[in-house]
């Protein structure tokens, strides 16, 4: 008996200092294990007397109890304190950015769009914005389109049935040049911004859609001309197709809102079967391609929007925001910039978290 209670001294003892469940396992096989010092103890109980077993069995049991309720509790000891280590190191920072999951894609026109007020923000432009749903006057009477003018018919434009309160033609807008008619006769002059945003004409086809984007910019001030609004356009062009080689040829033309007028044309090659833009129109494997129009502010124009005429000009430009969009980013079907097929914003690699900056490049894909 002597040597069980000094097994159990030891054993407990060694259960004690057990520092880890490996420790405490190899206690409890070496005392409770098929060949451990109890389960011996209690094989020796058949080779007893009855009289000696009677006072034996209860003996080793009590030790069996003992040494097993020892390594019950260190193990809910040792395994409380792997947990709160765990707790311990493995703290979350709440600090730390979530991981990118992103669920949308943003379009490539409201991402031209955002290029464009970067990079005209840099040259001190303002972003004006205003109404789809225009009168007659605003549309056209005020940028010298008189009653006559062609593109004021039905086929051309898109009338509501009913007029305004005070008998005006309502209709939605053909270009944004009401905005920055509307913004002369609240600012007055020096005036310069852009007004990008969407149009509408009764057009369809497949380089045609009846609602599509443009941008028109505006610039009135004292001594403007014509040399202004070309280094400002190529500096744009500059920063928005991220290359130095652009070149701009000003083709003589006419609209009823500018005097003089001109096409903008822009040097381009073919690299497959994708217009890239660049370079001078006339050199070997070149040639010109209109990007938009544009002019000195005709005179009646800014009459009409109440800046005098004798002491201010201006020049005005309009893009077609689609157009650019599909040479920057190499979409060559128009239609499907309205489809809303996120498979297609997929394929040229649209990303809601692609913001522009000119810091960054703007329109760096990611
Ligand atoms: C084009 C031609 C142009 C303008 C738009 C404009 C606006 C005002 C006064 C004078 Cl308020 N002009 N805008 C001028 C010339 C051309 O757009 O082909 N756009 C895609």
């Amino acid at each position: 008996m002597t040597e069980l209670t000094d097994q159990k001294q030891a054993a407990l003892a060694a259960i004690s200092a057990a520092t880890n469940l490996d420790a405490l396992e190899e206690q409890r096989v070496g005392a409770l294990g098929k060949k451990g010092w109890v389960s011996l103890a209690l094989k020796t109980l058949g080779q007893m007397s009855p009289d000696e077993r009677k006072e034996a069995a209860p003996a080793i049991q009590a030790v069996r109890g003992e040494v097993a309720e020892a390594i019950d509790a260190k193990k809910a000891e040792l395994e409380t304190a792997a947990l709160e280590a765990q707790f311990a190191s493995e703290t979350i920072d709440l600090t730390l950015p979530a991981p990118d999951q992103p669920k949308g894609s943003i379009h490539p026109v409201s991402q031209v769009m955002d290029e464009l007020a970067e990079i005209f923000a840099d040259l001190g432009f303002s972003v004006a914005t205003g109404p789809e749903i225009e009168d007659d006057w605003h549309n056209f009477t005020a940028l010298n389109m008189d009653e006559s003018h062609p593109a004021r018919a039905m086929h051309d434009t898109f009338y509501f049935p009913d007029k305004a309160e005070d008998g005006a033609s309502m209709l939605l807008r053909t270009h944004t040049s009401p905005v920055q008619i509307r913004s002369m006769k609240a600012q007055g002059a020096p005036i310069r911004l852009i007004a990008p945003g969407r149009v509408y004409r009764s057009d369809s086809d497949a380089t045609h859609t009846p609602m599509f984007h443009q941008v028109e910019g505006l610039v009135v001030d004292e001594d403007i001309h014509l040399g202004h609004l070309k280094w400002t356009l190529e500096t744009f062009f500059k920063a928005f197709f991220e290359r130095e080689d652009i070149v701009l040829r000003l083709r003589p033309s006419y609209f009823p809102f500018t005097e003089p007028s001109v096409e903008v044309d822009v040097g381009y090659s073919n690299e497959g079967d994708r217009r890239v833009v660049g370079g001078h129109g006339d050199a070997p494997g070149h040639d010109w391609m209109e990007l938009g129009g544009s002019g000195m502010v005709n005179a009646r124009v800014l009459e009409f929007a109440g800046i005098d005429a004798d002491k201010y000009q201006g020049f005005a430009f309009g893009l077609g925001i689609d157009r650019i969009a599909m040479l920057k980013y190499g979409m060559n079907d128009l239609r499907a910039f309205f489809d809303g097929d996120p498979r297609w914003l997929n394929h040229y690699g649209f990303s809601p978290y692609d913001q522009p900056t000119l810091s960054a490049g703007v329109g760096v894909r990611p």
